[in-house]
């Protein structure tokens, strides 16, 4: 009986107009719509857009990329990145769209899809911390790798041996899942950049180039394991775990990567002449 005394009194306290219940009623009409925005906002992070990964080795032009699909101009001085930045992207689906100007105006007819671009740093002591983090998430479309063709020659041990981390966390990535769900399909882009300098490479000699040395690495990588004294029996799977492509073979090429579900398309293109269209079209079916 006492308790419905109490919920009586509690009833007419509320019901009664006055000052502190007002307050609190306002209080409460004010603030919830903020909370719930807070609330959903939060529990639909920002990352739940599917995300395009920009990587390769430093002054490939991946941030002047970036800024030429964000601003529609790319006469931009870079500077060496630092920190990963993402930027918001609208692909359209209509294919009469000729150009990554025309597809990515919010005016322009079909479907639009938005997702985000990460640039991320290249340089050798910052992709390990900040680029290669961003291979194993679920949002995760499509890899671009770019590099810079005019100057491969030179560089070329650094631009496969980052190709061969990225390549082989995906291969891994996709072996992980075989035996829950299986993540979808990794594409993977070289965006051979600068062909507008006249010591570029062709994008099929940048593919050559990069398989031969991918090979080397790969079989001195394993070779190093089987000097560093691992148990003879144990060298099976370890270095199984670490070996790029179809398991034995004599040469590597980008082919052996579908076992893993993972498609290597080598596209040329020049961020300073506008010349971008084919990897936006690769984005956008990717999207
Ligand atoms: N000739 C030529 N130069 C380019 C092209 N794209 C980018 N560059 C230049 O290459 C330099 C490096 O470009 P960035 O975009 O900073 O390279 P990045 O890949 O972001 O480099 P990190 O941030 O160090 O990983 C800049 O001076 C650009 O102006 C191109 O298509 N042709
Ligand atoms: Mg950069």
């Amino acid at each position: 009986m006492d308790s419905m005394e109490g919920l009586k009194q509690a009833l007419e306290y509320i019901l009664t107009p006055s000052r502190e219940i007002f307050i609190v009623g306002a209080l409460i009409v004010f603030l919830l719509p903020i909370l719930v925005h807070f609330y959903i906002s939060q529990s639909t992070p920002y990352t739940a857009l599917p995300s395009i990964l920009l990587v390769g080795p430093p002054g490939g032009g991946k941030t002047s990329l970036m800024t030429l699909l964000e601003r529609g101009d790319s006469a931009t001085a870079t500077h060496t990145s630092q920190v990963p930045e993402s930027i918001e992207l609208t692909v359209s689906s209509d294919h009469g769209a000729t150009t990554f100007r025309e597809a990515a105006r919010i005016d322009a007819p079909g479907t639009h899809r938005k997702f985000l671009l990460v640039d991320t740093p290249g340089h050798g002591k910052l992709r390990n911390q900040h680029a290669m983090t961003h291979v194993a998430s679920d949002t995760l479309r499509g890899i671009i790798y770019m590099l810079d063709a005019a100057s491969l020659e030179d560089t070329l041990a650094d631009a496969a041996g980052y190709l061969y981390d990225v390549l082989l966390a995906l291969q891994k990535r996709t072996g992980a899942g075989k035996t829950s769900k299986t993540p979808n399909a990794i594409h993977v882009l070289l965006a051979a950049n600068k062909l507008d300098l006249f010591t570029a490479l062709p994008a099929s000699l940048v593919k050559s180039n990069l398989e031969a040395e991918l090979g080397r690495i790969r079989k001195s990588r394993s070779k190093g394991l089987l000097d560093s004294g691992v148990g003879e029996d144990e060298i099976g799977s370890e270095e199984q775990d670490g070996w790029l492509g179809a398991y034995g073979s004599e040469k590597f090429t980008f082919g052996q990567m579908r076992e893993f579900d993972i498609e290597v398309d080598i596209v040329g293109g020049s961020v300073l002449e506008g010349k971008v269209d084919k990897w936006w079209d690769w984005i956008s079916q990717r999207i």
